[in-house]
């Protein structure tokens, strides 16, 4: 294995950094970072992917360069949280811009699995004399995506479960025959915590709650609160039982009408409105059909507590976001179990506070980096 030195570290580090500014726009697409680094350890060039369809990190981070700093580049180092693509996508591939320039050296943290790459902008830039070492903190990187590896290797999106509760575990304080239509949602967290909830929406491509939490709460899933791209919002409701008048299937502030799946729909060619899935059929292919219907790389499931529940049981989920709450309700709507086997995430905090709310963060026991990969 490559040594790493501590300059490769910090300019990967850095490059990670940079990527994870993009987290809230680019999806379905990776989030990437790049630095170009002189001779002299100078970072002559920075910049991410900063939303979808927008111009690749290492092209940012090239036209980034003062021009009285260009004659530095061939003898540069660059670092690239994600293997250069090889492919004409949206934009031309940064490999060729990559060997046009003939750098002296490419750090990669890791591979990008997308078939139409998968190795080939490393084995292009290796065939021009450059140096690429691979590996670089790349559990790091196959974290930071973990959405997209995730959903490349397993064809289904990445799941987040989320919830609010008391500190004695009750997500509403009306019990479950109190909760009546339009009755509106009883929030539990505060403010604070309605903005880092509206971060994680933002985090993912799509959002889904049950039939209950629709006509009771009806919620309007979006990320009203913070700068960032709204969720695709899914409703799911075999049972049909949520009216084609409701709220959620209208457009709103730009927002997509939420997308109906029962059981009685028949399914037809994307992209869709309303497709049929049956809970005979689990929610795997339910997820399936999320990534090939709408290209989902992740969802969040954002209740009820039945929906979650049923996620949980058929333990089809990989992370779990859950707020704590102070306040005892002694009663009320009970929140799900949660598993008794939970791994903490490989990196970054696993708790943190918004005002009074403490959010847990917590990953599937099943989990590992090496899962993720190809
Ligand atoms: C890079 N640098 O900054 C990113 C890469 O549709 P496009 O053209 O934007 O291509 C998206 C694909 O390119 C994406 O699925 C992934 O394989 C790669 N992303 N590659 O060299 C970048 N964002
Ligand atoms: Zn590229």
């Amino acid at each position: 294995m490559t040594p790493w030195s501590p300059h490769d570290l910090r300019y990967m580090k850095r490059a990670l950094e940079l990527a994870a500014r993009g987290s809230l726009f680019v999806r379905p697409n990776p989030q990437v970072g790049c630095v170009i680094v002189s001779p002299q350890n100078e970072i002559i060039g920075s910049g991410w992917h900063r939303s979808f369809g927008d111009r690749h990190a290492e092209v940012e981070a090239f036209e980034s360069i003062d021009p009285l700093k260009q004659h530095l580049l061939s003898k540069s180092t660059w670092y690239v949280t994600l293997e250069p693509c090889s492919h004409h996508g949206k934009t031309p591939p940064c490999a060729d811009l990559i060997c046009q320039i003939k750098p002296a050296r490419v750090v990669i943290a890791v591979e990008d699995p997308n078939p139409s790459v998968d190795g080939q902008g490393i084995h292009q830039m290796r065939e021009q004399g450059i140096q690429v070492d691979v590996g670089c903190l790349s559990d790091e990187a196959t974290w930071q995506n973990r959405r997209f590896f995730h959903t490349l290797k397993y064809k289904r999106p990445w799941v987040v479960l989320k919830w609010a509760e008391s500190m004695d575990g009750f997500m509403d304080p009306r019990k479950a025959e109190d909760r009546i239509p339009k009755s509106g949602g009883r929030a539990i967290t505060g403010q604070e915590a309605r903005l880092v909830t509206h971060r994680w929406r933002a985090s993912e491509m799509g959002i889904l709650v049950g039939a209950n939490t629709a006509l009771i709460d009806e919620p309007q899933l979006n990320v009203r609160h913070v700068d960032g791209r709204n969720p695709l919002r899914f409703i799911l409701d075999p049972n049909r039982r949520v009216p084609t008048n409701h709220p959620l299937f209208s457009s709103s502030d730009g927002q997509e009408p939420a997308i109906h799946i029962s059981s009685t729909h028949e399914i037809g060619s994307p992209p869709l409105s309303s497709w049929n899935w049956h809970p005979k059929e689990g929610l795997t292919a339910l997820l399936e059909r999320l990534n090939t219907h709408h290209q989902l790389d992740s969802i969040l499931i954002e209740g009820g507590a039945f929906t979650l529940q049923s996620f949980l049981d058929e333990d089809v989920w990989d992370e779990i976001k859950r707020w704590k709450n102070p306040s005892i309700l002694g009663k009320g709507l009970a929140s799900p179990t949660l598993p008794e086997e939970l791994t903490q995430p490989p990196f970054g905090p696993n708790h943190g506070f918004a005002g009074n709310d403490e959010w847990q963060q917590c990953i599937h026991p099943r989990f590992s980096i090496d899962h993720l990969r190809l």
